[in-house]
C-alpha cells in the first residue's frame, strides 16, 4: 500500500509540474475518496498527551498588525483589501454573536475579492510546545449563519475552494502541508446543491514541493450547512515522521474530526519535520471569484503533546 501509494505521488509530481500553483482542477480518481465516519466519542483526549497551550481569548490582544500576546509564536497573516483579524469583544462587538467561551473571541474576516491569495489566518508555531512526534489540536469555529459560497457560475463552482485551518505546515518552504477545504459540490460543471470537505496535501519531497493533492482525502456532500451559525470543534491528531532528515521513513500520520466526524485517517505519509513547524489555527483563504465578505470565529484553542 505504502509503495502504490508513492507511486501515485511521483506520478502526480511529474504530471504538477505543469500546474505548479494550487488548483481544484488537478485531481487524481486513484487517490481514494473517503466516507464520512461518525466519532463516537468528540473531546477525547489521545492517552498519554498532556496539555501543552491553550487560549480562550479572553486576555489575548494584538500587539501589531501581525502578532497576537499568545504566549507562543504567531503570526497574523493577512492580504486583501478589507482583509483583517480582531479579537471579538474588544476589537468589535458583533450583534448577536455569542464567544463560545467568556466575553472575547478570535474574528477573521476576508472581502469580496475577484483574484486568489486573499487571506486572513493565524499561524502558531508549535516547535517549541512539542517535543515529540505527536500532537493533538482541539479548537471550536463559528460559521455566519448566512455563509455561502458563489455556485452561480460554472467556472467559479469549478475552481473555487474555501481554506479554514491548516494542520501542519512548515516555514519557509510551507511543505508539508496540509490543509482543511470546502469545495462547491459539483456534477459536472454545474454545483449539485452541496458542499464537500477535502483534506488536501502538500509534499516536501524532492519533485514534490508545490504539488497539491487536492482531494488527498475526499468528503462529499459534508454537511457544512449543518455548522452554519453555531459554534463546532474541529480536531486533529498529527504523528510526524520519525525521520530527523530529509530522507522520510514514511510513517507519518493524521486523523482530522469536523464537528465529531472523521473527515481524515492518512498514514504511511512523509509528513517531515522541517525547521519551523506550525498549525494554522484558523484561516480564511479562497481561490476564485466569491461574492459576500467572509467571516469565521474561533475559541478555545487546545494543542496537546506528550510529556
Ligand atoms: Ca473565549
Amino acid at each position: 500500500m505504502r509503495k502504490h501509494n508513492l507511486a501515485i505521488i511521483f506520478l502526480l509530481s511529474f504530471v504538477c509540474l505543469i500546474t505548479p500553483i494550487h488548483s481544484a482542477l488537478v485531481q487524481s480518481s486513484a487517490i481514494p475518496s473517503q466516507g464520512i465516519v461518525t466519532y463516537n466519542d468528540p473531546g477525547n483526549i489521545p492517552s498519554g498527551f498532556i496539555l501543552k497551550y491553550s487560549t480562550g481569548f479572553e486576555n489575548v490582544f494584538k500587539t501589531s498588525s501581525t502578532h497576537l500576546n499568545m504566549s507562543v509564536d504567531n503570526y497574523l497573516d493577512t492580504a486583501g483589501v478589507g482583509s483583517c483579524m480582531w479579537i471579538e469583544g474588544l476589537d468589535r462587538n458583533t450583534q448577536s454573536f455569542t464567544p463560545h467561551s467568556g466575553s472575547r473571541s478570535l474574528g477573521l474576516q476576508v472581502n469580496s475579492t475577484i483574484s486568489e491569495t486573499h487571506r486572513s489566518q493565524l499561524d502558531v508555531y508549535i516547535a517549541s510546545l512539542i517535543t515529540t512526534d505527536e500532537y493533538y489540536y482541539k479548537g471550536y469555529y463559528f460559521l455566519p449563519s448566512n455563509w455561502q459560497m458563489n455556485t452561480s457560475d460554472a467556472a467559479v463552482v469549478a475552481g473555487d475552494y474555501y481554506s479554514i485551518a491548516d494542520p501542519f505546515q512548515c516555514f519557509p518552504n510551507f511543505t508539508p502541508q496540509i490543509e482543511i477545504e470546502v469545495h462547491p459540490g459539483r456534477s459536472g460543471n454545474a454545483w449539485n446543491g452541496q458542499y464537500d470537505l477535502d483534506i488536501t496535501w502538500r509534499g516536501s519531497l524532492p519533485g514534490q514541493s508545490g504539488t497539491w493533492f487536492p482531494q488527498w482525502v475526499h468528503n462529499p456532500n459534508f454537511p457544512w450547512m449543518g455548522l452554519r451559525g453555531r459554534w463546532f470543534p474541529i480536531e486533529w491528531w498529527v504523528k510526524m515522521d520519525s525521520s530527523l532528515t530529509s530522507t522520510p521513513n514514511n510513517d507519518g500520520a493524521v486523523k482530522i474530526w469536523v464537528d465529531g466526524r472523521l473527515v481524515c485517517d492518512m498514514s504511511g505519509y512523509p509528513i517531515l519535520r522541517q525547521s519551523g513547524e506550525y498549525i494554522t489555527i484558523g484561516k480564511i483563504y479562497y481561490g476564485s471569484m466569491d461574492l459576500t465578505p467572509k467571516k469565521l470565529w474561533v475559541d478555545d484553542v487546545e494543542i496537546y503533546g506528550k510529556p
